[in-house]
């Protein structure tokens, strides 16, 4: 068969399988995922008869008045109904608002006869196996040393260019891959100080864990292989190398997964103790340990799992509430206050500021939390503090059973893998 020839087979094939989940049940609903959300197919099947071209324009004025994206319309011979004199059967494929769909169809029944309907509706495209996260590597250009002219190694073609190499690597990652990392001598001694006085417990465990058998050390370099090794023992999160800062909906996709998408440069060297862009200081002392927790590791995952599919606004919401946690987090223990957030601990001037006078400390909520405005230049001045990460677990689930998302996603541990379920 030409190729001519076997696009119109698969054509007509499409057609008749939406024909006949037509047939099967009116209005039937089928997600289909693609990179836009909110929008609606319908393949809608009707017949005229009235006086056929008032009909048929009255019909098609509905599709119009809903501004909706006709893709595809055709009339074909249908004899199967009696009183059908026109003799014709109509289709059209088109392309909705999720708002405007059930209008729509009730505008077409008023004008037409026999209304058919079967609807798809897209949603943004997401991983379904821990395979297809080699798939989310859209990096966002913000504190990019080669465009951020604020950046410190702005100004230094050498820097850069390490920074660019290191980069690519990761870029050519493909799933199960290691490359190493290095630890600044100077930050890790300093945070390291800090550490005992402000660090939460599960940090300050999982920490001298990584001292004894990861390789952490002010003079050594740890193995990204290591490190991923050990928190698959302790919580079954791996690591996997990334070029730079991803998209949130990247980012959060991949912690469905258990997989911590983690950068392998340095800081610059003119700025030891503060980084405008993720570096593996902040992978290493921030986040590596706070995942060594099971009661932590699950909130992450469940962060996860809540960005799979979710509109943009969600996204952002969930972004927030990641930054006012997994980055900015406060925790109570033993009566005080103590610092369990990545941006803290891999930040010596912020995490002594987290814990003075100065910043507001509210009660963590969700619901405030996830529209909190928040800014990436200076130090935080207002934090959330969790009465522990069980309560922050649970209050987290409250928040998202009122997120809505017309199907819910399970994890499959033993695939590493997510089911979708269409909601009833
Ligand atoms: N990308 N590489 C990387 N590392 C992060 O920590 C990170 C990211 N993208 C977005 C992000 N963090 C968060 O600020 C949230 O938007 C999820
Ligand atoms: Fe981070």
């Amino acid at each position: 068969m030409g190729r001519r020839q076997s696009l119109i087979e698969d054509a007509r094939k499409e057609r008749e399988a939406a024909a006949a989940a037509a047939e099967a049940a009116e209005a039937t609903e089928q997600i289909v995922f693609e990179e836009e959300d909110g929008k609606a197919l319908l393949n809608i099947f009707f017949t005229l008869r009235g006086s056929k071209t008032t009909a048929l324009s009255r019909t098609l004025k509905v599709f119009e008045t809903f501004e909706s994206k006709i893709h595809h319309l055709e009339t074909r011979p249908c004899r199967k109904l009696k009183d059908n004199l026109e003799g014709l059967e109509y289709f059209v494929r088109c392309e909705v608002h999720l708002s405007d769909v059930s209008t729509l169809i009730s505008s077409v029944k008023r004008n037409a006869e026999d209304v058919k309907t079967t609807k798809e509706i897209k949603f943004h495209w997401f991983p379904k196996k821990i395979a297809d996260l080699d798939r989310c590597h859209h990096l966002v250009t913000k504190f990019d040393p080669d465009l951020d002219q604020d950046h410190p190694g702005f100004t230094d073609p050498v820097y850069r260019q390490r920074r660019k190499m290191i980069g690519d690597i990761a870029f050519g990652y493909k799933h199960f891959y290691s490359v190493s990392s290095l630890i600044r001598r100077e930050v890790y001694s300093t945070l390291r100080d800090l550490y005992s006085t402000h660090a939460c417990s599960e940090y300050l465990e999982a920490f001298r864990l990584l001292e004894r058998h990861c390789g952490y050390s002010p003079d050594n370099i740890p193995q990204l292989e290591d490190v991923s090794c050990f928190l698959r023992e302790r919580t079954g999160f791996l690591l996997r190398p990334v070029a730079g800062l991803l998209s949130a909906r990247d980012f959060l996709a991949s912690l469905a997964f258990r997989v911590f998408q983690c950068t392998q440069y340095i800081r610059h060297a003119s700025s030891p103790m503060h980084s405008p862009e993720p570096d593996c200081v902040h992978e290493l002392l921030g986040h590596v340990p706070m995942l060594a927790d099971r009661t932590f590791a699950q909130f992450s995952q469940n962060l996860g799992l809540a960005s799979l599919g979710a509109s943009d606004k969600d996204i952002e919401k969930l972004s927030t509430l990641y930054w006012f946690t997994v980055e900015y987090g406060l925790c109570k223990q033993n009566g005080e206050v103590r610092a369990y957030g990545a941006g803290l601990l891999s930040s010596y001037g912020e995490l002594v500021h987290s814990l003075s006078d100065e910043p507001e400390v509210r009660e963590f909520d969700p619901e405030t939390a996830a529209v909190q405005p928040y800014q990436d230049q200076d130090y935080q001045p207002v934090y959330f503090v969790s009465e522990s990460f069980s309560d922050a677990k649970e209050k987290f689930r409250a928040y998202v059973a009122g997120i809505k998302r017309p199907f819910s996603v399970k994890y499959d541990p033993y695939t590493s893998s997510v089911e979708v379920l269409d909601n009833p």
